[in-house]
């Protein structure tokens, strides 16, 4: 599907009936649309490039921030050839300082629109671009007071009005505490719950951009996993309904983070989990860090853990000084996508035989194979009903358990320990109404093979 057709469905209205037999949540259009992305970046890229720094206070000197060769295109190029299929950018990182020129304060670029060449790059690559603006401000004089929300509000107009499609808006949930502030130099504290007014935000972002999909700690499209590090619970429901850390509501910055990582089963929302991690210990880049990027084989690890869990995984790869991404982390992101590719080449259950008994699926497959990968998927559109299966392989005509699953959801996979080899396969699946199977594969790593 190309970039258009992603952004047409993406915006069409919410599914207005359940499927009968089921009443569990179900997805809408356009969350539907964003699980085909199960692989994008997040490019953390700011004024903390250039002072080496994770959280900026929020006094630095905007000329500090100059990209001495930006290559945005080399950038979102290199990203989509190693199979990135979306890039969010730090519009705003909690330091206040925007890459776009804003009406909302003189903290930002001022010629150069780093937002514009971003989404122009990405539009021409064909992949979609998503914004990232913190809530929290630590320039602006005005935040923790309801002036602040107007600003806010503004910036984001601008981000979803001036640059095209956009398919993803993030919320961070780091929220209030010292500050700049104009000068005030102070410790603010904002109540999480009520301070942003969220639900009008959330409206805001609905009538200017209705394809997006929006991310925070609670949704209300796609929320948090829990943790920075990359990985899913085990199960990871899609569906949701968060509390805040007390017990009592949540918000975002106030949620059971455990929680967040495993879902609700029988959630009253559809809420799937987005996995950030980054391809560093920072988020953002420093020079100390090149050498402690994670290998391919690390990411390849994280991939099973979110993708193969029914999450996506968001991987930042930051910028550099230059404006490019370093050497050290494109040559692990290429290694990663070799990886990904040799783990799963070809499917070997394609062609296969299936008969349906029940919630027994049974696939005999076109002469015996070698695997030890295995794909699930189910059709979302109908809800999550599969609870759990069990995979069964006969060998040497018995039958014998080969492993199990609890959830499949868009995406399961399952590693074998060993490599299996059998011409035939059995799916024991327990669902709480009819399961809704879309598929099934098999693969064997081309990496470990004689
Ligand atoms: C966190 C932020 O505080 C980090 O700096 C980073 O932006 C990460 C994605 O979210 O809450």
């Amino acid at each position: 599907m190309n970039r258009r057709d992603f952004l047409a469905v993406a915006a069409q209205a919410p599914l207005l009936a359940a499927p009968r037999g089921f009443t569990g949540a179900l997805p809408s259009p356009r969350q539907l649309n964003r699980q085909k992305l199960e692989l994008t970046a997040f490019l953390h890229f700011g004024m903390n490039t250039f002072t080496d720094r994770e959280w900026g206070l929020g006094d630095e000197d905007p000329s500090l921030f100059h990209p001495e060769a930006l290559d945005a295109d080399g950038i979102v190029g290199s990203l989509a050839d190693a199979g990135i299929q979306g890039v969010i950018l730090t519009c705003k990182h909690h330091d206040g300082f925007c890459l776009w020129p804003t009406e909302t304060t003189t903290h930002s670029v001022k010629g150069d629109d780093i937002v514009l060449a971003f989404s122009n790059a990405a539009r021409k690559r064909g992949i979609p671009f998503g914004v990232y603006l913190s809530p929290w401000d630590r320039n602006n004089a005005a935040y923790g007071k309801p002036a602040y929300i107007e600003i806010y509000r503004h910036q984001l107009t601008e981000l979803l009005t001036r640059y095209g499609p956009i398919y993803e808006v993030w919320h961070d949930g780091a929220n209030g505490g010292d500050g700049y502030y104009g000068g005030a130099r102070e410790k603010r504290v904002i109540d999480k719950q009520t301070y942003y007014d969220w639900p009008r935000t959330w409206e805001l972002v609905r009538q200017l951009q209705p394809g997006a999909v929006i991310f925070s700690d609670v949704g209300p499209d796609l929320r948090w996993v829990g943790n920075e590090d990359g990985t899913a619970g085990d199960p990871c429901w899609a569906t949701y309904d968060p509390v805040g850390e007390d017990g009592g509501l949540a918000s975002p910055g106030n949620v059971r983070a455990k929680d967040s990582m495993t879902g609700t089963r029988w959630g009253s929302q559809w809420m799937p989990a987005e996995c950030d991690v980054s391809i560093r210990p920072g988020w953002f880049w420093h020079a100390a860090e090149n050498v402690k990027v994670k290998t391919p084989g690390q990411l390849l690890d994280l991939y099973y853990k979110s993708v193969g869990r029914c999450a996506s995984l968001l991987l930042n790869v930051p910028p550099n000084r230059k404006g490019q991404l370093s050497r050290e982390d494109l040559d692990s992101l290429r290694g990663f996508q070799k990886l990904r590719q040799a783990a799963m080449s070809e499917n070997l259950a394609a062609g296969a035989d299936l008969k349906r008994s029940g919630k027994t699926w049974n696939y005999r497959l076109k002469s015996p194979r070698a695997f030890d990968l295995l794909r699930l998927r189910e059709k979302t559109e109908f809800g999550q009903r599969i609870e759990r299966v069990e995979i069964e392989a006969r060998l040497r005509g018995q039958w014998s358990s080969a492993g199990s699953v609890t959830s499949v959801g868009a995406c399961r996979l399952l590693r074998f320990p060993d490599v299996i080899t059998t011409d035939e396969l059995r799916l024991k699946i327990t669902a709480s109404a009819e399961p809704r199977l879309h598929e099934l594969e098999l693969f064997r790593n081309q990496e470990s093979r004689s």
